[in-house]
């Protein structure tokens, strides 16, 4: 296996142990009061400590929806890299890699050399992450197929790459899972037929059951579950059902109706002491189900992969009102062809996914009071359509227009076709390794023992539509910001201050 290089920082303000990797760090920031018109900044600096354990363990993730096309394309993904497979295609011959993925396929500028040249070093040789190769994968489908019968029922992968996994894949074969006709579109009926009986109650003790299985199985020190099932339509948040732990305890006992599938697994996943990740746009992460996660200390994040034309749309209307440019119209077709196109053929299913691409400019919008009035926001929306011919290859087709210097309009058009599987699965990847080196971190301020990051994991929002966040908290859209969030916790971690990028070396004599 091809040796890492190592990274050592020399600072009085880091030291390292066997065990861990320790951190002072001061944060800085800047406290601004506003009254009427005036505006005063005060420059503040906490002093915080950051211990990152520096052991990984051995890791294992599962999904549910694994017999989809982001699970099988996760699942050859893993292998395929693991076992450094080349495949022939009409363009040549290929190799495998993790492009998409900024654990694996994207640079960190970590300094400037004596020379005062950007020096830039893979994110994942900043701190101790899980190895892709050492992940161990299991999880749940409503569907029986195996995952190599999967990966060929998703048309993704290369034909001479599915033959060189076939036999490896043939073998693994999802745990039932459960099935609520009321959650997720008609259309998905005749696929279901891999299923865990029983009230939602013994549901939820079957789910645990195989987390507890699969972990002992493999020896793992820790599971991750991520839901990359069909999108559900959102649940009726109910007082007295959805607001509290207890109350959806009680409620889950009773098989109350209104508790979706993927609410039973988050709850399963967290009473095993796992991190879970809604990769999905419904609201799986009811108050109850976070006030659980708080209680027993674990993470959750969510909503929705983050892969495409959102990605896109956080950059682009973030340079736009950057630039002093005000978008007021934002229109975004797709049409796709794949289980997930059909799923969201049904209107409230569509609806759940609405619901996370439409907020997406939220923030960027509201830090501009130059462009827009207080409550003021640009026409935004959004179409899906299912068109069975095109598969997983999903076009995407946007329109933004701006208003520009004196009112004239300034309209930009976007097309883009891109495999929908291929962009969502490297995001699985960051999801999963980036929430256990989260999970290995912890922070204290002067005088306090270190505590873990809040439950709510928003420190994954650059890969995610709609970030949950803790109760109060902002939510940030804009990709830029997103990634440089993951980008200085990580050197904060190591002691070293955020990228500023004034670049003073070649400015000041
Ligand atoms: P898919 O339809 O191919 O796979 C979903 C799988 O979930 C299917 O195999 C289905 O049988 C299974 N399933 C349905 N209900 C289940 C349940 N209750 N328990 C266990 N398994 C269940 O869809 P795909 O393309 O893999 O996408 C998965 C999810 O990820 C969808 O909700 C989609 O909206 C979301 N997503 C996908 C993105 C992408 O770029 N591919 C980006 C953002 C979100
Ligand atoms: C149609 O929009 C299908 C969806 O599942 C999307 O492909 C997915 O949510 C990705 O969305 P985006 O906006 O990140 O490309």
């Amino acid at each position: 296996m091809e040796k890492l290089p190592t990274l050592v920082i020399y600072s009085d303000s880091i030291k390292y142990t066997d065990d861990y990797i320790y951190s002072d760090y001061e944060y800085e920031e800047t406290l601004v009061t506003r009254k009427g018109c005036d505006v005063t900044a005060r420059p503040i600096k906490k002093c915080l400590g950051i211990r990152t354990e520096r052991r990984v363990g051995r890791v294992g993730v599962m999904l549910v929806g694994w017999g989809g096309n982001n699970g099988s394309t996760f699942t050859a993904a893993v292998l395929a890299n693991k076992h450094q497979l080349t495949w022939n295609t009409k363009n040549g011959t290929m190799d495998s890699n993790w492009w998409g993925s900024i654990t694996q396929a994207s640079t960190v500028r970590l300094g400037i050399d004596e020379k005062g040249n950007d020096v830039h070093v893979p994110m994942s040789h900043l701190l101790p992450m899980v190895h892709p190769d050492d992940l161990v994968i299991d999880g749940w489908d409503i569907s029986p197929l195996n995952l190599a019968e999967s990966m060929a029922r998703a048309k993704v992968i290369d034909y001479e790459l599915q033959q060189k996994l076939k036999k490896e894949m043939s073998q693994m074969k999802p745990r039932p899972a459960i099935y609520d006709p009321d959650f997720i579109a008609a259309n998905q009926a005749d696929r279901a037929t891999n299923l865990i009986r029983g009230t939602r109650y013994e549901q939820y003790l079957q789910v645990r059951a195989d987390i507890k299985d699969f972990r002992d199985k493999n020896q793992l020190d820790k599971v991750i579950v991520l839901w990359t099932a069909n999108t559900e339509r959102f649940c009726e948040v109910l007082p007295g059902v959805h607001d509290t732990s207890e109350n959806l305890e009680r409620a889950l006992r009773a098989n109350n109706t209104e508790i979706s599938p993927s609410t039973i697994f988050a709850m399963a996943a967290i009473d095993e002491n796992c991190i879970y990740i809604n990769g999905s746009p419904q609201n799986t992460l009811v108050n109850g189900v976070v006030e659980r996660a708080e209680q027993r200390g674990v993470f959750v994040a969510g909503d929705d992969f983050k892969s495409g034309q959102t990605k896109l749309k956080s950059v682009l209307v973030d340079f736009l009102v950057s630039a002093g440019l005000k978008p007021v119209s934002i229109v975004s077709y797709n049409h796709l062809g794949n289980n997930d196109g059909k799923n969201l053929s049904a209107p409230k299913q569509f609806r759940s996914k609405e619901i996370t691409k439409s907020n997406v400019v939220d923030d960027m919008v509201q830090s501009n009071d130059v462009l827009y009035k207080p409550g003021e926001k640009p026409d935004h929306v959004v179409v899906i359509k299912y068109v069975p011919y095109v598969g997983d290859s999903k076009r995407a087709m946007d329109e933004y227009t701006s208003e520009i210097l004196l009112h004239g309009t300034n309209t930009i058009v976007v097309h883009n076709t891109c495999e929908d599987s291929l962009l969502a699965v490297p995001l699985i990847l960051d999801l999963v390794l980036l929430s256990e080196l989260f999970a290995r971190m912890a922070f204290r301020d002067a005088d306090h023992s270190y505590q873990s990051m809040h439950a709510v994991l928003s420190s994954l929002a650059y890969l995610l539509k709609a970030p949950l966040v803790p109760k109060d908290a902002p939510v940030i859209n804009a990709l830029f910001r997103q990634r440089a969030a993951i980008e200085n916790i990580l050197r904060a971690a190591l002691a070293l201050p955020p990228n500023n990028y004034l670049g003073l070396e070649h400015k000041v004599p």
